[in-house]
């Protein structure tokens, strides 16, 4: 049976060194506890570094056999590691690039080499549990190495990843240098996961651009396999906080901190301490809020708690004294003996005094200037059992996408943030309840419980669509039995499909002209076979490439048609009434001239619009347009509109490659058929084709045809196998 095998930067625990052994502590954090319904169950572990540098072989023994027992794998990490690949490359490299911070980058090719070395290692670690078909999930931006190595190790393994953090812009990421071995490693997961739509966009652009691979509504088509991107948002373990909120515990701490408090409305704001948080930016909104509104004074303050985190590293260092130093400056200026407009702890607190913080605020401040998701804000939304609260909530946080109701704010707009927290302190009751009600009501249904659910399901989807296609792939054996059939055909006829099937595709189609190797196939094929090909292609161009073969030409999906037995005498299938051409093509010539790149191709009974050469993105963006321009156009000229590789071509409906090839072989006789074919217009000829007849679609798409092969390349091999 295959197991599952959870794997991150840190397993959900925390070790600790007491009396020359470790203690350690199970993490009860959010994911921690949505993860426990996998990797406790069955044979599942999880994999990752415990938290602390243990360099005693006898104390890592120790420790692994501990670990053991609650089905976790330790990863054990030396000093220089920890400074190079967590605290280097991934805190000070990638967290920045990833939240836009771009001015804190370090560019360091040895904290690089470090990243990848701690990847193998976890690799390796991940090598000593799995079997060939067990499911992995990898977890976060300190493994975006790990998908592509463990696919290497374990072609046919299952393989998720969720990043927790954002993902950035095509612009952010192409300035990182080692971007490329980046995306790839991400492209070796089967289910690649980020929390919204937005991330999940940006990584599709960012491939695209960077490494070459299209993706078409979220699936990328990568060589072998599809890999799919989705948006997966985290929710949180809701029925605990509500618990927790309910309990003797929380409602005891409440009375005694309210009595101290008194009945003054309370903002309360908790971050880890980093610079993607808004933490100065928050403090410099709420000194406003106080200098505009002085009948406020000793009637709101504000609890901030900060999570010590990385505060060796410089850029934190400044960090902690700016808010230091504006938390002092705030609290000296409105203080009164009564009143201190700011509590600022810099420490954590056990769960049932967080618990009893988010109980007791009128107001949650929630402000980063970049989050991935922001568990905080639903974990205060879940506390408010008596639905009195208000949730402030940056718009650059991943949970703004699903929490509408709360109060949304640009964290940079200092005006928009003290206006919202004045509409927070003065909202009626009945407003605050609505909001809170329905916020509650989906985050109650999509916990962290269901986020788990939900991945899963989708990767096992895929990798059951992935199983489809596998099963059409035309491996050895499909290739014997093309074989063996063409070699026992009397009368064998090969339809070939010219750009993307027997060749590659070129930024100039004029360029795409047939080389050697090609020519050979050909002249081999067409000693042995009836071939014919049959192309979009203008038919002065097929004709001067295939002037000297024995083969039989359909140009332009069926226009034209030129028998090997009548020379160069081209037939027309019918007449070409083109008075359409004139105003369809002006429309075209106003896309080209908005288009740096876009070129037109006059054929006989069409025009197309060519973008392989546009800045991408921008080629898909007029193309679209372009569409449902001609769309509209079409109808009134009883044209249709059909959108090929990197081309939109508009025609006469009734003309297509399977009627043409349908008309070729009426009279033609024929005991073996194969039909290949790269793009929308071969599927007719697939469609067209009598049973037993072998049809290809060259790459993995959805088809009509019965096999799918990887390009055109093996087209060729193919090919070249059946006159051996
Ligand atoms: C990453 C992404 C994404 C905080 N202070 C105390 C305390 N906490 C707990 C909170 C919350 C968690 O820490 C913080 O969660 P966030 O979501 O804000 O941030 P990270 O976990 O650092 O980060 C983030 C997340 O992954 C999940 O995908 O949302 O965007 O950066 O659960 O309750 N807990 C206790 N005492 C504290 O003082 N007990």
């Amino acid at each position: 049976m295959s197991k599952t095998i959870i794997v991150s930067n840190r397993l959900p625990i925390s070790l600790r060194l007491k009396n020359g052994h470790y203690e350690y502590t199970p993490s009860a954090g959010g994911l921690a506890t949505g993860l426990g319904s996998i990797y406790q169950e069955g044979e599942n572990i999880w994999i990752g570094w415990p938290g602390n540098v243990v360099e005693e072989a006898e104390q890592r023994a120790e420790i692994i056999l501990d670990l053991h027992q609650h089905k976790m794998v330790p990863v054990f990490l030396s000093q220089k590691d920890v400074e190079e690949f967590y605290e280097g490359f991934s805190n000070e490299t990638l967290w920045p690039a990833f939240h836009y911070f771009t001015q804190y980058i370090v560019y360091n090719p040895q904290h690089w080499e470090a990243y990848h070395r701690v990847n193998e290692l976890f690799c390796e670690a991940i090598l000593k549990k799995a079997e060939p078909e067990d499911t992995i999930w990898v977890h976060d931006y300190q493994l975006l190495l790990l998908p592509k190595m463990l696919r290497e190790a374990l072609p046919d393994a299952t393989i998720g990843f969720f990043q927790h953090i954002p993902f950035p812009s095509y612009e952010i990421m192409r300035m990182i240098p080692w971007r490329s071995e980046i995306l790839e490693g991400m492209c070796g997961a089967d289910l690649v996961g980020f929390h919204t739509y937005d991330d999940m966009r940006h990584f599709l652009s960012a491939v695209g651009r960077i490494i070459g691979l299209s993706s078409e509504s979220g699936n990328i088509q990568a060589e072998n396999r599809i890999i799919n991107v989705d948006s997966f948002p985290m929710g949180i373990d809701y029925g605990k906080f509500e618990e927790q909120a309910k309990s003797k515990k929380t409602q005891s701490l409440v009375k005694e901190y309210r009595k101290q408090l008194g009945d003054q409305k309370l903002i309360i704001t908790i971050d880890r301490l980093d610079y993607s948080k808004g933490i100065p930016q928050r403090l410099h909104a709420f000194q406003d809020l106080l200098e505009e509104h002085p009948e406020l004074h000793g009637k709101v303050s504000m609890i901030m708690i900060v999570v010590p985190s990385r505060d060796m590293v410089q850029s934190y260092k400044e960090l902690k004294e700016e808010i230091d130093l504006l938390v002092g400056r705030i609290n000296s200026s409105f203080s009164t003996l009564t009143w201190v407009p700011v509590h600022y702890f810099y420490r954590g607190f056990p769960f049932e005094e967080l618990s009893a913080f988010y109980s007791m605020s009128d107001i949650a401040l929630v402000t980063p200037l970049r989050d991935g998701m922001n568990l905080v804000c639903k974990e205060f939304v879940a506390s408010k059992l008596d639905h009195r609260g208000v949730l402030i909530l940056s718009e650059m946080a991943g949970a703004s996408k699903e929490l509408r109701e709360a109060i949304l704010v640009n964290p940079n707009d200092k005006r928009g943030v003290v206006d919202a927290i004045y509409q927070a302190l003065t909202m009626e009751p009945e407003e605050q309840k609505q909001r809170l009600l329905s916020m509650q009501e989906s985050l109650q249904k999509y916990d962290v419980f269901q986020w788990v659910k939900v991945f899963m399901d989708r990767l096992y989807h895929v990798k059951a669509k992935q199983a489809e296609f596998k099963s059409k792939n035309v491996d050895q054996k499909v290739i014997t039995e093309i074989q063996t059939s063409f070699k026992s055909a009397q009368n064998p006829v090969l339809f070939l499909d010219y750009d993307g099937t027997l060749t590659g595709f070129t930024a100039n189609p004029q360029h795409a002209i047939p080389d050697e190797e090609l020519n050979g196939i050909i002249r081999n094929l067409s000693k042995a076979a009836h071939v014919v090909i049959i192309s979009g292609r203008d038919k002065d161009t097929l004709g001067k490439w295939f002037k000297d073969f024995s083969v039989d030409l359909i140009a332009e999906h069926g226009v034209w048609m030129r028998k090997k037995s009548s020379g160069e005498n081209w037939e027309l299938y019918a007449e070409v009434d083109d008075h359409w051409k004139e105003d369809i093509r002006n429309i075209m010539e106003y896309y080209v001239l908005r288009t740096p790149g876009a070129l037109i191709e006059e054929k006989h009974h069409s025009l197309v619009w060519h973008y392989r050469k546009v800045e991408s993105g921008l080629g898909d963006l007029r193309m679209r347009e372009l569409f449902s321009h001609l769309k509209y156009m079409a109808r009134g000229y009883n044209l249709q509109v059909l959108e090929g590789n990197m081309v939109l071509e508009i025609k006469r409906p009734d003309i297509n490659k399977g009627r043409a090839a349908l008309n070729l072989m009426k009279g033609l006789k024929h005991d073996f058929i194969l039909a290949i074919g790269d793009d929308w217009t071969d599927e007719d000829t697939f469609k067209a084709m009598p049973k037993g007849a072998f049809t290809i679609r060259v790459g993995y798409s959805y088809t009509q045809a019965t096999y799918n092969i990887k390009s055109y390349k093996q087209v060729r091999q193919l090919l070249a196998k059946l006159v051996e």
